[in-house]
């Protein structure tokens, strides 16, 4: 029997009010465009004749502007989880008009199938390719897409012929059994391939919705001045880990999360003659990994998508069985999955958005409320790693803001996860050390100049104990930007 086809507005009137709604992808890779769109206008059309019309969403991680954008502008949305970063679902969350919850991406999957957010009533999954038979061959981003397509009711499949058939072969589709029935993962290396080259779904779930869309990748911002002087920094700390003996000779797989730093960070490693050729297990591969795969830096790179700029993306195309030979892209569970990353050895880099000065880690809420992106995967990666490094310019907001504080005003990765921290100043080495004397790393290496008197004042201020934390201070950067919108004001 043929699979039925529909077009994007009659595969969106298959969702109703209320209904759960997973999206394929993982950043903007992978992830459908026009169903969603349309899904958007029916909302809008709903609440135009005084129905309400909201539904729950469940995502790899963050999305493209044709999901999270155009249905947080349609009002559409009733929960969200996991990771996003649109600036209009990020305003919808912080006004309350979504509710959001925040977990690692590794659990997503399986905290659906133990049923702890409710059902997947309809999953939406761009593919390129989909046979008779019922085999979905996902984009250049996978998420949870296997997990959404068992569970899900009705499976709409975006066959977006933008992307080649010929992509089946990159992905390893494998999913992991539930306890008391889960094994070992059976990944003991980089390369590891277990299984399936596409996803199995009932034939009679699915319906395509045929589409030829490009990615929405948009590229990054040139490495500046304090970018490249944290990738150095962090060059420099793997050639001297290396001379230890703390970093074997031969490296260790790198997992290096997203956005700018990250990709700086990428290319300083590329650079340095003395770091070997990398093999990358990461969630995330960027442009910079596709450049490094081209000049051989990187051997072999595992992740879960290819969130990389178009022009990258067309690259890759017109090299596509290179990259098959040197790429692999996994579901969330084997890319971020801590048993794998604790048994490879990884060495994890994520960014900060501050920390403070004994270690903590504050990756997800601005000034402790409001949410920027989430936690994405960096918890994931962050205990389980040989070796956990923050990254973070030393400031934000042209200097106002310390991106170190006397404490953080939320918490994402805590003082016993977090190993190394590493600003465009330099590298304060946390590993056994004491409270007090990582508070003396960070300022000293890594602390902008202007903010090291202000914090070497509130580690005198008198408090005594293991942690030397003066609960009347501890907030005094926040308070300070809140009242004055400058940190330097700090009273302490
Ligand atoms: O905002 O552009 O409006 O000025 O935060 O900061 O320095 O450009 O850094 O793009 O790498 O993002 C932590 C958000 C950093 C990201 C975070 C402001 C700053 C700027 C962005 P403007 P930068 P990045 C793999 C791993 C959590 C998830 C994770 C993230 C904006 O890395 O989401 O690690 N991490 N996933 O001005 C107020 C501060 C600030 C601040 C920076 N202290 N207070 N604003 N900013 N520090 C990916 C996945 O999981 C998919």
């Amino acid at each position: 029997m043929a699979l039925t086809r529909m077009t994007p507005s009659e595969a969106a009137k298959l969702i109703k009010n209320g209904d759960n709604v997973g999206f394929s992808g993982f950043t903007h890779a992978g992830c459908p465009k026009a169903v969603p769109r349309a899904l958007a206008t029916l909302a809008e059309a709903e609440h135009a004749a005084g129905r309400e019309f909201k539904i729950g969403m469940f995502t790899g991680a963050s999305t493209g502007d044709s999901i999270d954008g155009a249905l947080a502008r349609a009002q559409a949305v009733s929960f969200r989880t996991p990771y996003q970063t649109t600036s209009d679902m990020r305003n919808a969350i912080n006004n309350q008009q979504v509710a959001y919850f925040d977990v690692h991406l590794s659990t997503l999957a399986q905290d659906l199938r133990y049923g702890f957010y409710g059902p997947v009533d309809v999953a939406i999954i761009e593919a390129c390719d989909v046979t008779e038979d019922g085999q979905i061959v996902p984009t250049v981003g996978v998420g949870i897409s296997p997990t959404l397509c068992k569970l899900a009711k009705k499976v709409i499949v975006e066959l977006n012929t933008w992307h080649p058939k010929e992509l089946r072969g990159i992905h390893d589709l494998t999913q992991i059994a539930d306890p008391p029935h889960r094994q070992d993962s059976g990944v003991t290396g980089v390369r590891d391939r277990l299984g399936a080259d596409h996803i199995a779904v009932d034939p009679s779930k699915i319906v395509v919705v045929e589409v030829n869309e490009p990615n929405e990748g948009s590229g990054f911002a040139p490495v500046d001045e304090v970018t490249r002087k944290i990738g150095e920094n962090v060059a420099a700390f793997f050639v001297t880990e290396m001379k230890a003996g703390r970093i074997p000779e031969s490296f260790l797989p790198i997992q290096s999360g997203v956005g700018n730093i990250a990709n700086a960070v990428l290319a300083a490693l590329a650079d340095n003659p003395a770091i070997p050729d990398l093999e990358v297990y990461t969630e995330v591969i960027q442009d910079a990994v596709i450049d490094m795969l081209e000049s051989g830096r990187v051997k072999f790179a595992s992740g879960s998508s290819l969130t990389v700029s178009n022009p990258t993306m067309d690259r890759i195309y017109a090299k596509l069985p290179f990259f098959k030979e040197r790429v692999m892209l996994r579901t969330t569970e084997f890319s971020n999955n801590p048993e794998i990353v604790r048994r490879l050895g990884i060495i994890a880099m994520n960014t900060a958005l501050e920390a403070d000065i004994f270690g903590n880690v504050n990756s997800t809420n601005v000034m402790g409320s409001k949410i920027m992106n989430g936690v994405g995967g960096s918890g994931d990666f962050t205990r389980a790693a040989y070796l956990s490094i923050f990254l973070s310019p030393s400031t934000a907001k042209g200097g106002k803001i310390s991106a170190f504080v006397p404490m953080v005003s939320h918490v994402d990765h805590n003082e016993h996860d977090v190993k190394v921290i590493i600003s465009e100043y330099g590298v304060a080495d946390l590993r056994g050390k004491s409270p007090r004397q990582r508070a003396e790393a960070i300022i000293e290496n890594c602390v902008h100049p202007d903010y090291r008197p202000l914090l070497r004042a509130y580690l005198d201020s008198g408090a005594k104990g293991q942690t030397p934390v003066n609960l009347d201070t501890a907030f005094a950067f926040h308070k300070a930007f809140i009242a004055t919108g400058d940190m330097h004001n700090a009273e302490l």
